[in-house]
C-alpha cells in the first residue's frame, strides 16, 4: 500500500491536473466527465485517534464510470470505491501527533479537495502543587475515605478516562452521589504550614441532572490529620455553567495558626440523585 501510494505522489508530483484528465475520458467516446464531492465530514479532521471517513462521488454514469483518487502526502490514505453503491473515496488519517496543524489536497474524481488536521492540543503541565495525584493519570490512588470517623454519602468513586485537557495518557475521578443526605466525598491529608495562605480548586465536570460538586479544605494541628477536631474549615461550591464542559474553579484559604495538615476534600452533591461530577487538576498550592 506505501509503495503504491509513494508512486501515486511520483504521478500527482509531476502533473496532478493532466492525470486526471487523461483518466476521466479513457473511453472512446468523448464525453465530459463531471463529478462533484461531498466528503462526510465537515470541519478539519480532529487530532486524536485514527479517522476513517468517506467523500461521496457524485455525477457516475455508465460513460463515466471509473475515476480514482490521490494523495500526495503519507499521512493521507486514500482509495477509490467507484463500484459501491454510491460511489465514494475512503480517507485514512491517523492521530497528529505535532501541535501544529497539517493540510493536504487530495484528488478525488480529478475534482481537488482540501483536507486539514487539527494540531495536537498543548497540554500544559497541570499545577497540582501539595496534591498527590490531582491528576488522576490512571488511577484514583490516595483518594478515599476515613469512614467511620466522619459520615459520607452513598455513592462511588471511580476513574475516568475523560481527562480535563484532552489528553490521552490521563484521566479524572468520576464521583457518583446516590442519596439525599450526604454529599459522597473522598480526600487526602496534605502537609502545610501553619498561618498560611493557599488557593485550592479543580477542574469539573458536571453530567445531566441536579447537583453540584463541593470542596473543602479543613485545617488539622496534627501531620496525618488524625486528631479529632479541625478548624479554619473553607467548603466551596463548583457549579459548572452546562453538563459536558470542563470548568476550573479555584479558591483561597488560609491555614489555622497551629495547622500542620489539612484535609482536601472533593465530593458530589446530589440535589436530585443521582448526581456524577468528574474532577480533574484538583490543587493546593501557595499562590
Ligand atoms: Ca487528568
Amino acid at each position: 500500500m506505501k509503495q503504491l501510494v509513494l508512486a501515486l505522489i511520483a504521478t500527482v508530483a509531476l502533473a496532478p491536473a493532466a492525470s486526471a484528465r487523461v483518466r476521466a475520458v479513457h473511453r472512446s467516446a468523448p464525453h465530459q466527465c463531471t463529478f462533484s464531492l461531498a466528503p462526510t465530514w465537515n470541519a478539519t479532521i480532529p487530532s486524536a485517534g485514527v479517522t476513517r471517513a468517506a467523500v461521496l462521488v457524485f455525477g457516475q454514469s455508465q460513460d463515466c464510470a471509473s475515476w480514482e483518487a490521490y494523495s500526495s502526502v503519507e499521512w493521507a490514505v486514500v482509495e477509490a470505491a467507484p463500484l459501491d453503491a454510491q460511489p465514494a473515496a475512503y480517507v485514512t488519517i491517523p492521530a497528529n501527533d505535532q501541535t501544529t496543524p497539517r493540510t493536504t489536497t487530495l484528488i478525488v474524481a480529478g475534482v481537488r479537495l482540501q483536507v486539514t488536521q487539527d494540531g495536537a492540543s498543548t497540554v500544559s503541565p497541570p499545577r497540582t502543587g501539595l496534591v498527590v495525584n490531582g491528576t488522576f493519570d490512571t488511577n484514583i490512588v490516595p483518594w478515599t475515605w476515613q469512614s467511620p470517623r466522619f459520615p459520607n454519602g452513598r455513592g462511588s468513586a471511580n476513574w475516568s478516562s475523560i481527562d480535563a485537557n484532552g489528553s490521552p495518557a490521563s484521566g479524572s475521578i468520576l464521583l457518583r452521589d446516590t442519596d439525599f443526605d450526604h454529599p459522597f466525598q473522598q480526600l487526602q491529608c496534605v502537609p502545610v504550614t501553619r498561618n498560611t495562605t493557599y488557593r485550592y480548586g479543580a477542574r469539573v465536570r458536571g453530567s445531566e441532572g441536579s447537583g453540584e460538586g463541593v470542596m473543602a479544605v479543613f485545617s488539622y494541628q496534627s501531620t496525618d490529620c488524625s486528631d479529632t477536631n479541625f478548624s479554619n474549615q473553607f467548603v466551596s461550591v463548583l457549579r459548572p455553567d452546562q453538563p459536558g464542559v470542563w470548568q476550573e474553579f479555584s479558591f483561597s484559604m488560609t491555614t489555622s495558626s497551629k495547622a500542620q495538615a489539612v484535609l482536601v476534600i472533593i465530593a458530589s452533591a446530589a440535589t436530585l440523585p443521582p448526581y456524577e461530577i468528574w474532577y480533574d487538576d484538583v490543587f493546593l498550592t501557595k499562590p
